[in-house]
């Protein structure tokens, strides 16, 4: 009897994640995270971002990391350079990409080092144009290079 309560549990929780995924706004895609050596500060998150309405990343986090920004890099007089931006803007239905070399999360003040093989867990905030927002949790392998 209690083995059976256990599994209507879990069908129930599966159907809570496909619900709230049918309401969400915003997709992602390709979601990981660069591996560090020991004491390394600081590491980078990539994912792909699509969202079925104009939307903005305003803010994200994560337990492993102090504080996680949304940088941009850029060429600026030769010189590869990246700087937090206030919020990255998803217009309706075309992706966004957060990859090496452009966007991406920075994740900094690391509480520990990111093994390949682990996982990370990133919450995504995101707000639109009425102030309406979205809250959409990332679990992203850690890896050396982009996961194929
Ligand atoms: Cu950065």
């Amino acid at each position: 009897m209690k083995k059976n309560q256990t599994i209507v549990a879990v069908l129930f929780a599966c159907g809570a994640v496909a619900a709230s995924t049918s309401l969400a706004q915003v997709s992602v895609t390709n979601a990981w995270v660069r591996a560090t050596v020991p004491n390394q500060q600081a590491t980078g998150a990539f994912m792909q971002l699509v969202s079925k309405k104009d939307t903005t990343l305003v803010s994200a986090r994560s337990d492993i990391a102090g504080v996680v920004e949304v940088h941009e890099m850029k060429m600026e007089n030769d010189v590869m350079r990246m700087r937090a931006v206030d919020g990255l803007k998803l217009p309706a239905n075309q992706p966004v990409e957060l990859k090496s070399g452009g966007y991406h999360l920075m994740m900094m003040d690391l509480k520990k080092q990111l093994k390949v093989g682990t996982e990370a867990q990133i919450t995504l905030t995101f707000k639109n144009s009425k102030g309406e927002s979205e809250t959409t949790y990332v679990h992203a392998p850690v890896a050396l290079t982009q996961p194929k």
